[in-house]
């Protein structure tokens, strides 16, 4: 019978990078295995004490603060002290090659550095499971194709006269936002109006003449009267 992995994912110490942890966990879950998270700024004492509770076959630790050459020896060691020293001490984080070499000759199991694969890791630890207990572990069927496709979520909103030709589903999102475009448009287009017409009164206002009217004054008497004083312009 197939029997699921059970995984302890660990963050010793006061590093605070956690998404490559967060990340590896989910895969492995994903995978199929069974995975606990100790979450950040735990005590190798902490962690092999969930290990022991939680009955895992793996410990694997996240270290990217640069103490793993310290980490990892230490829980290695309260690992073989408290009586699991037969399961996989595995993991990774910002670890130079010389180092995970120095630590596979301590009894530590394969690391892996930035850009790994989640893949390749669960395939190890399968590996691993199979080599020392002889059993099959339990694998996940890889999950069905997405049904929606999320591209569509971004496309421009189609315009007034084309929308049905748009395919159905942009057209649903984007339908919603078009009145906002279209306001901002209307704004916009006021906005460059009131511009020109400011523009032009100040351009009229230098050149010293009070701006044109749109519509001729009606020549009152009083009108008549005052334009027929005003002496003449001297050039
Ligand atoms: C994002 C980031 C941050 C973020 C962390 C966000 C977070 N919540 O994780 C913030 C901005 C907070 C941060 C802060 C700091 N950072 Co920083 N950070 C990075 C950066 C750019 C990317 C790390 C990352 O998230 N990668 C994406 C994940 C998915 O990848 P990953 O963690 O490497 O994980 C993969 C493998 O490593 C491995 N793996 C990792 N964990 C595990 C666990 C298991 C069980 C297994 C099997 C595998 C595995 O598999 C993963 C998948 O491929 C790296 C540079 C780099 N390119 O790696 C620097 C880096 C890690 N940071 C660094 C430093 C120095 C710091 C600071 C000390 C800076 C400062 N002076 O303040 C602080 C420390 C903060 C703290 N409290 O610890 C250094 C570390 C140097 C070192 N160890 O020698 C790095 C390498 C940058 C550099 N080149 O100098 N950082």
């Amino acid at each position: 019978m197939q029997r699921k992995i059970r995984v302890l994912v660990g963050k010793p110490g006061l590093d605070g990078h956690d998404r490559g942890a967060k990340v590896v966990a989910a895969a492995l879950r994903d995978a199929g295995m069974e995975v606990i998270y100790t979450g950040l700024h735990q005590t190798p004492d902490q962690i092999v004490e969930a290990a022991i509770q939680e009955d895992v076959d793996v410990v694997a630790l996240s270290v990217l603060s640069g103490a793993h050459m310290t980490l990892f020896p230490e829980v290695l060691s309260q690992m073989r002290d408290r009586g699991i020293g037969d399961r996989l001490l595995s993991g990774g984080g910002i670890i130079p090659p010389d180092d995970m070499k120095t630590l596979a000759e301590m009894g530590v199991g394969k690391l892996f550095g930035p850009g790994s694969s989640t893949q390749d890791i669960a395939q190890e630890i399968r590996r691993w499971f199979k080599e020392t207990t002889g059993e099959e572990p339990f694998v996940a069927p890889a999950p069905a194709m997405p049904t929606h496709v999320p591209m569509e979520v971004d496309a421009p909103a189609p315009r007034a006269t084309r929308a049905s030709a748009a395919p159905k589903a942009a057209r649903t999102v984007t339908r919603k936002h078009a009145p906002k475009r279209a306001a901002k448009r209307v704004t916009k287009t006021a906005t460059k109006r009131a511009t020109k017409k400011r523009t032009a009164k100040r351009a009229t206002a230098r050149a010293g003449r009070a701006p044109a009217r749109k519509t001729a004054r009606r020549a009152t008497p009083a009108r008549k009267a005052r334009t027929a004083r005003k002496p003449a312009r001297r050039r």
